[in-house]
């Protein structure tokens, strides 16, 4: 059975951006309740800014797991990522992303590898940039595999990454990593853009899917765009998928209706 899930951010320099809460880890968690979510996914400035206790304390009282935790602070704030042409670049984004894994797996959450993973530019070639994922997420989703946990890579649409848009590339490179603890994460946003067909390259990642991002074409909740959710919840359904489809939408028009209109484009489609 696929579970659902909501967005809550925590970064300040994210507002405006694909999140349904905003700030309130409390009144997220019990609207997420409320509306009869399985989960939150939680965005976080930095490892240290995942309030662990309190998460654990707010997901029992209100019978909800934490979903997935994301690693994108490390962008957004710091401006790091895991194809910079420097080493120390590098490594700063690798130890980030590393302690958000360790905080993430006290809650058996797994981390979300999305802006982090960069882009290719400059004197970074394509062949070097694939290169610096390839080890970063061998790396990673060893890590992530000793903390009992995967790790979850995102392709993005090519106006945020120029890495790997596409299932057909993204499952060929996949097939190169030393780790098997790599799951990927299928945010129909993105597909919508990169995509010829969504349910058919949701087929083509199979076994591969770890995480949904569920929203509509146009970033706004599932159900106020064209995207056409019936060959999609099928095509999940054939791969046994069972994890979470996870609302990563903007609040619009605000973040409560975003939710609700979310959960019942979820029990209608994915339930
Ligand atoms: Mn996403």
């Amino acid at each position: 059975m696929i579970k659902s899930a909501v967005t809550i951010s925590l970064v300040k320099e994210a507002e405006g951006g694909p999140f349904i809460f905003w700030h309130d880890l409390a009144a997220g968690c019990a609207k997420a309740a409320e509306l009869g979510y399985d989960a939150v996914e939680v965005f976080a400035p930095n490892a240290d800014a995942i309030p662990v206790d309190e998460l654990r304390g707010l997901t029992a009282q209100h019978n909800l797991k934490v979903a997935a935790v994301g690693t994108g602070g490390g962008w957004v704030i710091h401006k790091w990522h895991l194809c910079q042409p420097d080493a120390a670049s590098r490594d700063n984004a690798k130890n980030f992303i590393r302690a958000i894994i360790d905080a993430g797996a006290q809650l058996s959450a797994p981390a979300i590898i999305g802006s982090m993973q960069g882009r290719f530019e400059g004197d970074v070639s394509k062949k070097q940039a694939h290169d610096f994922l390839r080890d970063a997420l061998n790396e990673l989703g060893e890590h992530a595999k000793a903390a009992g946990v995967p790790l979850i890579y995102e392709p993005l649409n090519r106006y945020e990454s120029n890495l790997l848009n596409r299932a057909e590339d993204t499952v060929e490179f996949l097939g190169t990593l030393d780790t098997d603890n790599v799951v990927i994460l299928a945010d129909l946003f993105h597909m919508n853009i990169e995509e010829t067909n969504i349910s058919e390259a949701l087929r083509t990642y199979g076994k591969h899917i770890g995480h949904v991002h569920f929203v509509d074409s146009n970033r706004r909740p599932a159900g106020c765009a064209h995207m056409d959710y019936a060959p999609i919840a099928a095509a999940l359904k054939e791969t046994g998928y069972d994890k979470y489809a996870s609302a990563e939408a903007f609040p619009w028009p605000d973040s409560d209706a975003a939710a609700k209109t979310t959960i019942d484009a979820f029990n209608k489609h994915l339930a």
